[in-house]
């Protein structure tokens, strides 16, 4: 990390009274979740999330995509919150006022303590009637063997009426949750710091996020391995891993 961009976070962080803490995929790769990004050469070679993530794959092979999503949850359940995780989770105590906005679908950042975490692309744990919408409570997993990424398994009936269980994310081209989004926007406006973590920036409306925190005079840091693209007034980057930047960060902040 360069220690000039550390100096300046130190202070920024010390002197905030109200942070929000934005995280992508990034912040949970350390944990062995594929980020969006490997998914097209890691874990998820066999699907590109662009074509499962979406309304049509589901109406078009309901029991792949259930099937692709179970394997997710069913992963993440032999997966840890990272050292990332617990920093922000521990950040909460040592701020004045610390809202966290996450893009993933996992619950690692609950796992490692955090609360009220605002999901705006829902999560892996609240399935939902594709129909009327009642949430579904998950029965005992299936067996699936670690590796069946490919499996396809037929989506539960709805308790109420029946129609096909779908997951509790949000699909490419569906809205996102409306309360999540302008809870999002809302803290972004006010804060007088946010970290960007593990974010490649590309998802919208997501990404405006650190933008509308910019546009209201906050300062934004950016942590992230692999180096950004041009200087912003009000925009610091530290280059490094989530799991190794967060804890050193907060570490020398606060002591
Ligand atoms: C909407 C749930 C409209 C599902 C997700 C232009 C063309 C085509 C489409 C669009 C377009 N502009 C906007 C759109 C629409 C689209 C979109 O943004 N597409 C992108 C691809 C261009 N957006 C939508 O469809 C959204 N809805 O716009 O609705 C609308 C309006 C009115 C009425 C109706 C509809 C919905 C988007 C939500 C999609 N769902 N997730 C699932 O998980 O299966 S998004 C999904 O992508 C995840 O949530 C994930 O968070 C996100 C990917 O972003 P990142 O989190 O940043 O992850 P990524 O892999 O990209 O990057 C990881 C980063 O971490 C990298 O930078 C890497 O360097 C870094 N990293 C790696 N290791 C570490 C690390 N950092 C720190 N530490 C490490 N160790
Ligand atoms: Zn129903």
């Amino acid at each position: 990390m360069n220690e000039r961009a550390i100096d300046d976070c130190l202070a920024l962080l010390r002197q905030a009274e109200h942070v929000v803490v934005f995280t992508g995929a990034g912040v949970s790769a350390e944990s062995g979740i594929p980020t969006f990004r490997d998914a097209l050469t890691g874990l998820w070679a066999l699907h590109d999330p662009m074509d499962l993530a979406t309304p049509a794959a589901f109406e078009r092979d309901p029991a792949l995509v259930w099937g692709w999503y179970e394997w997710r949850r069913q992963q993440l359940q032999s997966k840890e919150p990272n050292p990332a995780h617990h920093a922000i989770a521990h950040l909460a105590g040592r701020v004045p006022r610390l809202t966290l906005v996450t893009q993933n679908v996992d619950n690692l950042h609950e796992r490692a303590g955090s609360s009220q975490v605002i999901h705006l692309h829902g999560d892996l744990q609240s399935p939902r009637c594709s129909v009327c919408a009642t949430p579904h409570v998950l029965g005992p997993d299936t067996d699936l063997p670690s590796t069946a990424q490919g499996s396809r398994i037929d989506p539960p009936a709805c308790v109420r009426c029946n129609s096909p269980v779908r997951p509790g994310v949000v699909w490419f081209g569906e809205s996102l949750p409306e309360q999540a989004l302008q809870d999002a926007f809302e803290s972004a406006g006010l804060c007088d710091l946010l970290l960007s973590v593990g974010t490649s920036g590309v998802v919208q409306p997501a990404a405006l996020i650190p933008e509308v925190a910019l546009q209201q005079g906050a300062n934004v840091i950016h942590i992230n391995p692999e180096p950004g693209q041009g200087q912003y007034s009000g925009v610091t980057r530290i280059q490094g891993k989530a799991g190794q930047v967060l804890p050193e960060l907060f570490g020398r902040a606060f002591g």
